[in-house]
């Protein structure tokens, strides 16, 4: 089906120079010492979850150790660890970790992709590549829009980049652009207008849950909206 040959072809896009040679660094003589004696995936992560979501998640980008290494969206390091627990406990998940494909683990109704699918130095991608890899996320938005309900965009980077890929779709979008912020809410509506709710939350890395500006209430009232 259409979501598995967009995966197939993300996995191997090399579009960006700078994030092709750092996600293979890393993979090949930068693995973490906790992790030398595994493969690394070291390509781009595909989408995961289930291909006929209502939800999608648009996640930033991958981990170096994380999704570079094991090849699944937001698993292997502890964004991953907080977003799965979430998921599970808002009935989203099979189970509240994920661990490496092969795990198990299941979605249903819901599908995780990101705003860039390589795993960028200090993740932090350029404006550059953040506008070569919106086409991948286009595509994730056009199969999934027939189903599509809402989105939840994991900090403001993937909040621009969803409002991004609506507007290219020829959705409605608010003007002046809706202002990110945890809760922050706006109906977007498809070009046949029907609505899509799109939900914004702090993102899940360790940045915000460490310091507890992004707690485990907080993240279950977003997941509750969508
Ligand atoms: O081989 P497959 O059934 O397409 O599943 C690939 C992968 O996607 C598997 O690790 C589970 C996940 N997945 C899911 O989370 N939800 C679905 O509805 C279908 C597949
Ligand atoms: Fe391709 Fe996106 Fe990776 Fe760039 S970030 S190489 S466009 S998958």
């Amino acid at each position: 089906d259409g979501i598995r040959e967009l995966d197939a072809r993300i996995s191997v896009c090399r579009a960006c120079p700078r994030l092709v040679e750092w996600r293979e660094s890393v993979a090949t003589e930068g693995r973490r010492a906790a992790f030398a004696d595994q493969p690394y995936w070291g390509r781009p992560g595909p989408s995961f979850g289930d291909p006929d979501a209502e939800v999608l998640v648009v996640g930033l980008a991958p981990a170096a150790n994380g999704t570079n290494r094991t090849g699944r969206m937001f698993t292997g390091d502890r964004s991953g660890d907080w977003l799965y627990a979430a998921l599970h406990r808002g009935g989203y998940a099979s189970q509240p970790t994920s661990v490496a494909s092969g795990d198990g683990l299941v979605l249903t109704g819901l599908r995780i992709v990101a705003t860039v699918r390589c795993a960028p130095p200090a993740n932090k991608p350029t404006t550059e590549e953040k506008a070569t890899c919106a086409p991948w996320l286009d595509r994730d938005l056009e199969l999934s829009e027939p189903r599509l309900r809402s989105m939840l965009a994991l900090g403001s980077i993937a909040w621009d980049a969803a409002l991004g890929a609506a507007r290219r779709r020829g959705w409605l979008v608010p003007r002046p652009k809706p202002t990110f912020g945890h809760g922050a809410e706006v109906i977007l509506r498809t070009a046949t207008g029907r609505p899509v709710r799109l939900v914004g939350s702090y993102h899940v890395s360790q940045q915000n849950t460490f310091t507890h500006k992004l707690t485990e209430a907080m993240l279950d009232d977003v997941i509750a909206r969508l």
